[in-house]
C-alpha cells in the first residue's frame, strides 16, 4: 500500500519503525521541520534525524536524541572556547551529520535532496521527506521572556518551564514541499502519527498547501492519538495542549484535529483505555477505534502499525 505519514521526531518514529518493519508498503514519511535550528553554525533538524537514525537503528533512544554511543568531544572543546548555546548538546557522529547537511545546503541543494543524500547511506526502506525545503522553524511567545524565543530554546535550554502565549510557525510564509505535497496525492492512506500535535503535528499543517493537500486527497485520513488515560506518555505535549487550552485527552486531541471536511480526520484511533471516549469522538463526525497504541516494544510498534493499515484498507474500501 502506498500510504504518507506525517510525523515528528522520537515518538514518530517508533510508529514508523513499526509500521517499516511490516514490509510491503511504499512509505513516505513527512517529517516536522519546526524544530530546526541554527546551533555552533550547523544547521540541524532534530526531527529529521531522529527519524532516520531510528529507522537505521543507531539512534540513542535512552537519551531521546543524536546517535548511541557518541562521544562528546568536540562539545566539549567548544566549552573551552565559551563558544555557542551550550545548553544544547551535539555528539561527534551527530556533527558529521550536521556538516554534510550545512555544506550541502550552502551548495543550493534543498534540504528534500540533502535528506535523501544522508539517508542513503542505510537502507532505511522508508523516504523520508522534511515537510518544507523553506526555513519553517517553530517560535515560541512567552510573557515571561523577552520577545519569543527559539522552539529549542524554550524546549531545552528552558525546559518548557515559561507559559507560553502562543507558538508561531512559519515566519517565512514556508510551504510545504513538492515532493511531501506529491506524496499526500499519491497516497492511498495518509496517517498522522502519534506525536505532539502542537509542536510536530501543527508546524506542518501550517505551512503553505498543507491543508489543501490533505483535503483533497483521495486516501483516508488516519490519525492516533497520543494520549493514553489523559497522559502524554513521552515528552511534554501535555504542557503545549494546555498552553493552547486544549484539554489533554483523546477526544480533546480528536476534537482539535476536527472531521474532515474543515479538520483533518477520518478515522482517529485512540487507546483502549480511552475506549469510554470513542462515542464522544464518534459524535463529533470522527470514526474511531480503540486498540493498544503503547508502543513499548518493537513488537507492539508493529501491531498497532498492522492494524491501522488493517484499518485504512476498510476505509479505503468503503470509499471504493
Ligand atoms: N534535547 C535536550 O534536551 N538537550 C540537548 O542538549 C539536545 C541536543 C540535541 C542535539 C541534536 C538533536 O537532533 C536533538 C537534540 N535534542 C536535545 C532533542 C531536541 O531538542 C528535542 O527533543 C526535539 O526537537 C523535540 O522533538
Amino acid at each position: 500500500m502506498r500510504i504518507a505519514v506525517i510525523a515528528g521526531g522520537v515518538g514518530g518514529a517508533r510508529f514508523t519503525t513499526g509500521l517499516r518493519d511490516l514490509g510491503d508498503h511504499d512509505l513516505s514519511i513527512i517529517v516536522n521541520v519546526g524544530d530546526d535550528a541554527w546551533m555552533d553554525g550547523m544547521r540541524v533538524c532534530p526531527d529529521l534525524d531522529s527519524q532516520m537514525y531510528a529507522l537505521a537503528g543507531v539512534h540513542d533512544s535512552d537519551r531521546g536524541w543524536g546517535r548511541r554511543g557518541d562521544s562528546m568531544r568536540i562539545d566539549t572543546e567548544l566549552r573551552e572556547w565559551d563558544f555557542g548555546a551550550r545548553w544544547f548538546t551535539l555528539g561527534d557522529l551527530d556533527i558529521a551529520t550536521h556538516i554534510v547537511r550545512t555544506a550541502m545546503l550552502r551548495e543550493g541543494k534543498s534540504l528534500t535532496e540533502v535528506t535523501d543524500r544522508l539517508c542513503s547511506r542505510w537502507d532505511l526502506g522508508v523516504r523520508l521527506l522534511p515537510a518544507s525545503d523553506d526555513c519553517a522553524e517553530t517560535w515560541v511567545d512567552c510573557p515571561d521572556l523577552d520577545g519569543p524565543v527559539h522552539f529549542q530554546e524554550w524546549w531545552v535550554r528552558y525546559r518548557a518551564c515559561p507559559r507560553p502565549a502562543s507558538f508561531l510557525f512559519r515566519p517565512g510564509d514556508a510551504e510545504l514541499s513538492g515532493a511531501a505535497r506529491r506524496a499526500v496525492a499519491q497516497a492511498e492512506l495518509v496517517i498522522v502519527a502519534p506525536s505532539n500535535p502542537v509542536v510536530s503535528i501543527d508546524p506542518i499543517l501550517a505551512l503553505r498547501g498543507t491543508r489543501e493537500a490533505l483535503a483533497t486527497c483521495p486516501a483516508p485520513i488516519v490519525g492516533i492519538s497520543p494520549i493514553v488515560g489523559g497522559r502524554v506518555l513521552r515528552g511534554m505535549g501535555d504542557v503545549c495542549l494546555s498552553a493552547i487550552g486544549v484539554a489533554v485527552s483523546a477526544a480533546g486531541v480528536a476534537e482539535y484535529y476536527g472531521a474532515r471536511g474543515n479538520g483533518l480526520l477520518d478515522s482517529w484511533v485512540v487507546d483502549d483505555v480511552d475506549a469510554g471516549e470513542v462515542p464522544e469522538i464518534k459524535a463529533l463526525g470522527i470514526h474511531s477505534v480503540p486498540t493498544m497504541t503503547v508502543m513499548d516494544t518493537p513488537e507492539r510498534a508493529r501491531r498497532l502499525a498492522a492494524t491501522v493499515v488493517s484499518l485504512g484498507r476498510d476505509l479505503l474500501a468503503c470509499r471504493h
